[in-house]
């Protein structure tokens, strides 16, 4: 196992009915605040959610971008941004990381981001298990800003985890973490700073 700057353990996270990489800490600090500032730079924009007829704004901003494809997810289409250099050295960078630790050959076609503007944005339970992802989809998650509680909990028993997402982090999804986990970013009412996710996925069917 690996220690990183914090004497953090990097590494596999145990957990059963799932296949979980956390890396702490990926670049410098210098780097890492140059990459939030870059990413806050994004095309982020506000998407709305009709749930039993009715329409609520998602608690939080989103962008996507990606190969030529749309993606709906959460009901919500998204229209495709190009790739912008951050973020593809960003999607190489996971890749290799998909290599190296889990001996897996990944091509990441789109990034699906995040913007939690303070501790009032959230994320709702949910897998992220849509057709389009395919048969135990890789996942890829960075995180940069103010660290976030992520949680999981198990579908079919009583089984939770909750990571620290700390800023200029990784976490890779794989196996069959989607098939028997839900996660979620529940809300923080002391967290006043913003945090960044990008997640990069792979879809397969091109519309
Ligand atoms: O913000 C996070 O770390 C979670 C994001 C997530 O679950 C998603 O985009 O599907
Ligand atoms: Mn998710």
């Amino acid at each position: 196992m690996q220690m990183n700057m914090f004497d953090v353990p990097d590494g596999e996270v145990i957990l059963s009915d799932a296949k979980l990489h956390y890396t702490e800490q990926l670049f410098s600090s210098s780097k890492t605040e140059q990459l939030f500032s870059v990413l806050h730079g994004l095309n982020w924009h506000e998407a709305y959610i009709t749930l039993y007829g009715e329409t609520h704004k998602i608690p939080r901003l989103q962008c996507f971008y990606g190969d030529e494809l749309s993606y709906v997810y959460s009901n919500t289409r998204f229209k495709t941004e190009k790739w912008q250099a951050p973020l593809l050295q960003l999607k190489k960078t996971a890749e290799q990381y998909v290599s190296e630790t889990m001996g897996e050959s990944v091509n990441f076609n789109c990034m699906l981001g995040n913007l939690y503007r303070n501790g009032q944005d959230c994320m709702g339970w949910h897998a992220d298990d849509e057709p389009e992802l395919g048969f135990e989809p890789i996942i890829a998650s960075y995180s940069f800003g103010i660290s976030r509680d992520f949680k999981m909990k198990h579908k079919y028993n009583s089984l939770t985890h909750t990571f620290s997402l700390n800023n200029g982090s990784l976490l890779i999804m794989a196996g069959k973490t989607q098939e028997f986990w839900y996660h979620s970013l529940p809300k923080r009412a002391r967290v006043t700073q913003p945090r960044i996710n990008l997640t990069f996925r792979t879809l397969l069917k091109h519309r």
